[in-house]
C-alpha cells in the first residue's frame, strides 16, 4: 500500500461532502420520512431499481453493532479503490462512469452446481439484511458503516462445493477503460483476495450490495462486494465477478506485492504491528482521539475459535 503522510489539511478536504451528494441524500431523506418513496415505487414496480437506488425488503440484523454509524458522506469520500486512483478522495472523483449493472457473479471451481448470477436476480432471491459493522483498515482508520447484503454462506451453500474445497478466491472486475487505476497499473490486475472456506461460511461474512439502505454507490465496490468485520479491510474485494472455489490458498493481491506487510489471514491484530506502524491504535474518521484498537476488531467472541492452535503472529 502506498501510504502518504497525511495533513490534517488532507484529511478534512476528503471528508467535505460534494454538494451534489448532500442535496440527492437529503432529498431521499425527505422522501423516506414522508412516506413517499414506497408510493412512488408502486406495486408493479421493478424489486430493483438502480435508478431510484432503494433495495427492497431490507430486515435488520441482530449481528449488527451498536456503534454509531458513519454518515453516508464519510463513507462514500474516505474510500479505498485502486482502481480509481491511490488517493482516499479519489474513488467518489473518479468513479462516475464506472456501469455496475448488467452485472454477472460467476460461482465456480470446486463446487458441484457451479453458476451465473445476474445482481438483480441474486438481490431478489435472498432476504436482504442491514448489518451495522465495525471496519477497521490495515492503515489504522475504522468507521462504522451499515452495510446491506446477504450472509455469503447463502450463496456458497447453493453451489454446492465439494469436500475438496477448502479456499475461497475473489476476483474483482478487469474494466481498464473504466479503470484509470488499472490503466496506470498502480497494481497488478485484476484485484484478487481469498478466504478460507470456514471463514467464508462464517455467519458475520457479509456479500455487500447496498448502504444505508439504497444500492452501493460505485466507490464503495458496486455492485457486490465482500465485508468481513474482524479483518482488516483489503480483505474485502470490490466490484466482485467471480468466486471460486479452491484446494489452495489464494495468493491475494497485497500479499502478491509485499509479502513482509500484508498477509493472508489478516486478521485485526493490535499485537502485530504492521513493520511501519502500530495497530494498537486506530484513527476513527471524523474523531478527535484515537481508539483502542480491539483483538478481530471486537468480534472474538464469534470468530476466534476458527483459528484456535495458530500462532497468529506467524499467520498475520
Ligand atoms: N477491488 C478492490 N477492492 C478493494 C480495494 C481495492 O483497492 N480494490 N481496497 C481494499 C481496502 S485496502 C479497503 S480498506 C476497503 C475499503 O472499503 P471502503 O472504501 O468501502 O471503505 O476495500 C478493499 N477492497
Ligand atoms: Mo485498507
Amino acid at each position: 500500500m502506498i501510504i502518504r503522510v497525511k495533513t490534517s489539511a488532507d484529511v478534512s478536504s476528503s471528508e467535505i461532502t460534494p454538494e451534489h451528494v448532500y442535496h440527492s441524500r437529503r432529498e431521499f431523506m425527505r422522501l423516506a420520512g414522508a412516506g413517499a418513496l414506497a408510493l412512488a415505487a408502486g406495486p408493479l414496480a421493478s424489486p430493483v431499481d438502480a435508478a431510484q437506488d432503494a433495495l427492497p425488503n431490507v430486515v435488520k440484523s441482530p449481528l449488527s453493532t451498536t456503534d454509531k454509524p458513519h454518515t453516508w458522506e464519510q463513507i462514500t469520500n474516505y474510500n479505498n479503490f485502486y482502481e480509481f486512483g491511490t488517493d482516499k478522495s479519489d474513488p467518489a472523483h473518479n468513479s462516475a462512469q464506472f456501469k455496475p449493472r448488467p452485472w454477472t457473479v460467476k460461482v465456480d471451481g470446486l463446487v458441484n452446481k457451479p453458476a451465473d448470477y445476474n445482481i438483480d436476480d441474486l438481490i431478489k432471491m435472498n432476504q436482504l439484511e442491514e448489518r451495522i459493522y465495525r471496519h477497521r483498515c490495515v492503515e489504522a482508520w475504522s468507521m462504522v458503516i451499515p452495510w446491506v447484503g446477504v450472509p455469503l454462506a447463502s450463496i456458497l451453500k447453493k453451489v454446492e462445493p465439494t469436500s475438496k474445497a477448502t479456499y475461497v478466491e475473489f476476483t474483482s472486475v478487469m474494466r481498464p477503460a473504466e479503470m484509470p487505476g488499472q490503466r496506470a497499473r498502480n497494481l497488478p490486475y485484476p484485484y484478487l483476495e481469498g478466504l478460507r472456506l470456514d471463514e467464508a461460511m462464517h455467519p458475520l461474512t457479509l456479500a455487500v450490495v447496498g448502504l444505508y439502505g439504497k444500492v452501493l454507490p460505485n466507490q464503495n465496490g458496486a455492485p457486490f462486494r465482500i465485508h468481513i468485520p474482524w479483518k482488516y479491510g483489503f480483505k474485502s474485494g470490490k466490484s466482485i465477478v467471480r468466486i471460486r472455489l479452491t484446494d489452495k490458498q489464494p495468493l491475494n493481491t497485497w500479499q502478491a506485492e509485499n509479502a513482509e506487510e500484508y498477509g493472508f489471514y489478516a486478521n485485526v491484530n493490535p499485537d502485530v504491528d504492521h513493520p511501519r506502524w502500530s495497530q494498537k491504535t486506530e484513527r476513527v474518521i471524523g474523531q478527535l482521539f484515537q481508539k483502542k484498537t480491539v483483538m478481530f476488531n471486537g468480534y472474538g467472541d464469534q470468530v476466534a475459535q476458527l483459528y484456535a492452535g495458530m500462532d497468529l503472529r506467524k499467520f498475520y
